[in-house]
């Protein structure tokens, strides 16, 4: 049995993982300290079998032994955070941690392995996040920054253009199809606080406002699948996350990649671990990777 946790901006899932099911999953939300974290992780781990190992999928690159933020606006205490010996020594067991989305991939692309080679998994969630598999294999780059989607420009502004995105850069995906970029566009439009959620709920509900705010998300989205696919030539896009997998996104992310000339054409399927891609897909790499030690 593995023990899975995905650490994302938002929440913090985990689960023993046996033979890629999920069993006893628990969920807190993600605190804003290291204190608060640190007993979130005790919590969630607690009353469990003894793991053979803990792996961990997590919001920002693993480098090392730490874990780095492209965004540092996400979580406060994140940059260049000694995730690994800090969890080592809290659950006293060998831990190994990988990008929550590039963990994504690889548990989407493990159960497709037969039809597919070639996949780029995206979530769209309190950041927008990406992982790689090309040629079947797992691509974790130099620094372990593969993948990030999210920080690609792409030709859809904000509402509230000029914004810049916590990584710094103007244009990127994330500014403009994030969960929290929906919240902070939706806030500037109707001049009052909306969660994404509460935007998505208005919008299925016909919302004609509500509706153009995520329809131009899912247009930056399919933008910079536009341009994933003419880098790298793949075979399938999965779309996961909260407001990847709200119903509705899939559709509007769909029917904007139609829009644009066949060559950029390929399938977006929803994610079939639905919120588990991460927890199930960083148990299978961790088994991976013992296997081939
Ligand atoms: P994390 O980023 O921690 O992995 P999620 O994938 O749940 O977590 O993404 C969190 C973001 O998704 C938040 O911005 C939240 O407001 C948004 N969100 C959660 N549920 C929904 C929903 N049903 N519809 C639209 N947005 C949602
Ligand atoms: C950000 C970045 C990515 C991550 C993505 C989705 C940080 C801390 N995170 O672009 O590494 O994959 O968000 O993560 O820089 P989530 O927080 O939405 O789950
Ligand atoms: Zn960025």
């Amino acid at each position: 049995m593995i023990l899975a946790i995905d650490i994302g901006g938002t929440k913090i899932a985990a689960a023993n993982v046996i033979n890629g099911e999920c069993q006893d999953r628990r969920q807190l939300p993600m605190p804003a300290t290291e204190a608060a974290f640190l007993q979130a992780i005790q919590e969630l781990a607690s009353d469990r079998p003894q793991p053979t190992g803990v792996a961990i999928a997590v919001t920002g690159y693993v480098d090392g032994c730490a874990v780095r933020a492209v965004n540092p606006q996400t979580i406060p205490f994140w940059d260049a955070y000694p995730l690994i010996p800090r969890l080592t020594q809290l659950l006293g067991c060998s831990v190994v941690a990988i990008n929550d989305a590039q963990a994504a991939a690889w548990g989407e692309y493990c159960l497709r392995h037969q039809q597919c080679q070639d996949l780029l998994f995206i979530t769209l969630s309190t950041g927008v996040g990406g992982g790689l598999v090309l040629g079947g294999s797992l691509r974790e780059g130099t620094h372990g920054l593969a993948g990030h989607v999210g920080h690609a420009a792409v030709d859809v502004a904000p509402i509230d253009a000029p914004y810049a995105c916590g990584c710094g850069r103007m244009g990127c995906l994330e500014a403009v199809a994030s969960g929290t970029a929906l919240a902070r566009q939706a806030g500037h439009h109707f001049g009052h606080s909306l969660s994404s959620t509460e935007l998505f709920d208005m919008a299925r509900l016909g919302d004609h406002d509500a509706l153009q705010l995520v329809q131009r998300a899912a247009r930056a989205v399919a933008s910079a699948i536009a341009s994933s696919h003419a880098q790298l030539d793949l075979e399938l896009v999965v779309l996961g996350g909260s407001v990847g997998l709200a119903p509705g996104m899939l559709d509007w992310v769909q029917a904007a990649l139609a829009e644009f000339p066949q060559v950029y054409q390929l399938p977006i399927e929803r994610a079939l671990l639905g919120a588990d891609s991460g927890l199930v897909g960083a148990a299978a790499w961790l088994e991976q990777k013992v296997k081939s030690e």
